[in-house]
């Protein structure tokens, strides 16, 4: 049925053809031909000067109305250090272009309203003409040249690498289908090392735990934070498709590829509440944020910078979005404080811990610092129920009293805090569930006790500021109904006397 229109068609559209062609020679029989074709000349003339006025007033009104929509103008200024360079460079392509643009267009009519036919005009031709030719040659390549070397000069300025001692900080991007895993280092400043065979469903990145760096390492899962005026080194890499890390106010944009690291620095210059500050000067940020709510929040307001996926990776591609806050030093120090170190968090003690059967430096430090905070309070309190403090991280043999060997961390720091409160006595009271028979139970948590204080006098400390209960199982600090209450209750304790 189409293909019998699309015939019909054809053959309508050649019988008007022939028809208009029938006309005009009909009207030039009338007219006389040379006047026939004076008056076409002159009105193919005049209407090509109609069209490059229209044309070119209308290539100067939109480029008006849409000038907020530039780059590096308006609205859209950019918030790093290099994105001026950046959109400098298309300012500057754009004046260039734009006066070649504009003269060849104001060439191209005029000559055809001005060379129109005329029965007094012959065409003359010139076959070469060597100084035209060096001169639509030469320009050109100069202004070429000049561009490209900008644009090289641009290119290494936005590419280059952080230097060895620069102060900067690097974080981590993973693109996958379809969100960003975000990393930063945590306190060491260093991302942890990654091997894609790690990879599973509570390790996402393949994260090699074995690597001390990894231990504090942070998997940012709501909005990121950076601060401003401080390099940012961004690793970017894919899981799956290729993806692109994609910053469009700091103009930065990479593809992240599987299996090929690839990297962007750029440094913030405008915090997000500046950045906010200055949209607010323009009347369409000034319009409802939502405009079913017209005296809620204003554009502005909302405003935040975005992290986008810049590559059609998939369905869910749009869902790529994530915040980016850029804040002060002092206020990116404090979110950062609240961030939980993934592995400590989510893995550590796990059946995927490698380091299982380990005390951590980290974990060290941090209950070296817990301890000595602990005690001051204990100390400093009045109210007796403050005075008892529990040696969390002390084991001992299954049904003995020999500690193990990853007990002496937390002993060491008892010993470290009775020799910095020489005026304090302690009881050591070792507890114990219920199962079991009372009178065994008893004696176990006496003889507990007991090797907490030798291993405390063996280090120096009087042994007559010490004295050892056995409690058993008659002071339980929750009911033993369960495994993990059971725990609670076996435990050793101290009470500043
Ligand atoms: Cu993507």
């Amino acid at each position: 049925m189409t293909g019998l229109i699309i015939i019909i068609c054809i053959i309508l559209i050649s019988i008007v053809l022939v028809q208009i062609g029938k006309i005009t020679e009909l009207t030039a029989q009338i007219k006389g031909e040379r006047e026939a074709l004076r008056d076409s000349s002159k009105w193919n003339g005049l209407l090509s000067m109609a069209f490059m006025v229209v044309f070119l007033l209308a290539v100067v009104i939109s480029a008006w109305m849409y000038k907020n929509q530039m780059l590096g103008y308006g609205p859209h200024q950019a918030a790093s250090e290099h994105g001026g360079v950046l959109d400098n460079m298309f300012f500057v392509t754009l004046v260039f272009t734009g006066i070649v643009f504009i003269l060849t267009h104001i060439a191209l009519f005029w000559f055809a309203y001005k060379y129109r036919w005329s029965e007094n005009r012959k065409a003359e031709f010139i076959a070469h003409d060597n100084r035209l030719e060096v001169i639509w040659t030469a320009v050109p390549a100069v202004v070429m040249t000049l561009l490209v070397v900008r644009g090289l000069n641009a290119w290494n300025t936005v590419m280059a690498d952080v230097g060895e001692d620069e102060d900067y900080i690097e974080i981590e991007a993973t693109g996958q289908q379809f969100n960003w895993i975000i990393r930063y280092p945590g306190q060491d400043g260093k991302i942890g090392a990654r091997d894609f065979k790690l990879t599973s469903a509570a390790n996402q990145l393949g994260q090699d735990f074995t690597d001390s760096k990894n231990w504090d390492d942070v998997i940012v899962s709501q909005e990121m934070y950076l601060p401003v005026g401080k390099k940012v080194r961004v690793r970017i890499q894919a899981k799956d498709v290729l993806h692109n890390f994609y910053l469009p106010q700091f103009r930065v944009k990479m593809d992240a590829v599987p299996g090929m690291p690839t990297y962007f620095v750029f440094t913030p210059i405008k915090t997000t509440t500046e950045y906010r500050a200055e949209l607010r000067k323009y009347p369409e940020y000034n319009e409802p944020y939502d405009l079913a709510d017209p005296t809620g929040p204003k554009r502005w307001e909302k405003f935040e910078y975005e992290l986008a996926c810049a590559e059609l990776c998939g369905k869910g591609h749009y869902s790529m979005k994530r915040i980016l806050r850029i804040v002060s030093q002092e206020e990116f120090d404090e979110w950062y404080r609240q961030q939980e170190s993934y592995y400590l968090s989510q893995i550590r003690g796990k059946d995927e811990d490698p380091n299982k059967d380990k005390v951590l430096d980290i974990e060290i430090q941090q209950r070296a610092k817990d301890f000595s905070a602990n005690m001051q309070s204990a100390v400093e309190s009045t109210n007796a129920a403050d005075k008892t403090l529990v040696l969390n991280h002390i084991g001992f043999e299954t049904g003995s009293a020999t500690l193990t060997s990853n007990s002496k961390y937390e002993l060491d720091n008892l010993v470290t805090a009775l020799n910095a409160y020489p005026q304090v006595r302690i009881e050591i009271g070792g507890h114990t569930d219920n199962t079991g028979d009372a009178d065994a139970n008893r004696t176990l948590s006496q003889q507990r006790a007991a090797a907490v204080a030798k291993y405390v006098t063996d280090r120096g400390i009087d042994s007559g500021r010490l004295r050892t209960a056995g409690y058993g199982d008659s002071k339980p600090v929750a009911p033993n109904d369960s495994d993990e209450n059971r725990a609670k209750n076996r435990r050793t304790e101290f009470t500043i006397l």
